[in-house]
């Protein structure tokens, strides 16, 4: 039992969730290392959501917006962490949500679709083909899904998928805290954010944006910016540690 006065207390009941959800076989084993890598991201960015990240994630939401055919990928680790935030999201932008693994099995994909259906999220599913240029099983996917989107919102991606998806000319947008990562570099916008506090950002401002009616307009991005933005962050974090 982790004790709700312990300094690190939200940290350790999130491990303790992925943990669990391991055991279940929601997430991979790989994922817990994932989440460890993204955790030492996430301490040297202050655990907290930065002025470029929220731009970022208002972006993110006018991207999906405007975009024609919006599509949500999810793995293990996405649905663990994050279902609830996965539904309102679904809700607040119309997107399809598909998921999509690494570690892939036909009992993961019933598994994570299962949890997410109960979230409350409108799973799409059905027939995956083997439709990506991609020697892994994230090749794996729906033709009337991710295969003719134009928008691919892509949480705790390997960068290869993210090279394929913006070969074929689709706005990808990465959920990622490592911003030196190759997802980072290959993703349209990069989002570097944890999951859990980007989702209901982008959910909002999708609100936002939808009440105020704007016009539905080509998004500029410019994901260098953002990118260096979040490494000057962590760089000024790191060399003011000691003060
Ligand atoms: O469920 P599967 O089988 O599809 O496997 C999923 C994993 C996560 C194992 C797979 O996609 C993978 O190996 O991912 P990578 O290449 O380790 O990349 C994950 C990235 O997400 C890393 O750069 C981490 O820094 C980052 N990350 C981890 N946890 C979070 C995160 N970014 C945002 N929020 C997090 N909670």
């Amino acid at each position: 039992m982790i004790p709700p006065d312990h300094p690190r207390y939200r940290s350790l009941v999130v491990r303790e969730r992925l943990a669990g959800s391991a055991r279940k076989g929601i997430v991979s084993w790989e994922g817990l290392t994932a989440h460890g890598r993204g955790e030492a991201f996430d301490y040297l960015l202050g655990e907290r959501t930065t002025a470029s990240a929220l731009f970022a994630e208002r972006t993110a939401a006018a991207l999906l917006l405007s975009a024609r055919h919006p599509v949500i990928s999810i793995n293990g680790n996405t649905a663990a962490l994050a279902a609830g935030e996965i539904a309102a999201l679904q809700k607040a932008c119309g997107a399809l949500v598909e998921v999509n693994l690494f570690h892939r099995t036909e009992r993961r994909v019933k598994m994570i679709e299962d949890l997410l259906t109960v979230a409350g999220v409108d799973v799409f599913s059905g027939k995956a083909e083997r439709l990506l240029l991609l020697s892994h099983d994230r090749a794996w996917c729906r033709r009337d899904g991710m295969y003719s989107a134009d928008v691919v919102l892509v949480p705790l991606e390997d960068g290869d998928r993210c090279e394929v998806l913006a070969g074929m000319g689709k706005t990808v947008i990465a959920i990622d805290l490592n911003p030196l990562s190759r997802t980072a570099r290959t993703a349209t916008l990069t989002i570097v954010d944890e999951l859990t506090r980007a989702l209901p950002q982008i959910t909002s401002a999708c609100r936002d944006l939808s009440q105020a009616g704007e016009e539905r307009s080509p998004v500029p991005v410019d994901n260098h910016y953002l990118l260096s933005e979040a490494i000057r962050e962590m760089t000024a974090r790191l060399s003011h540690a000691l003060d």
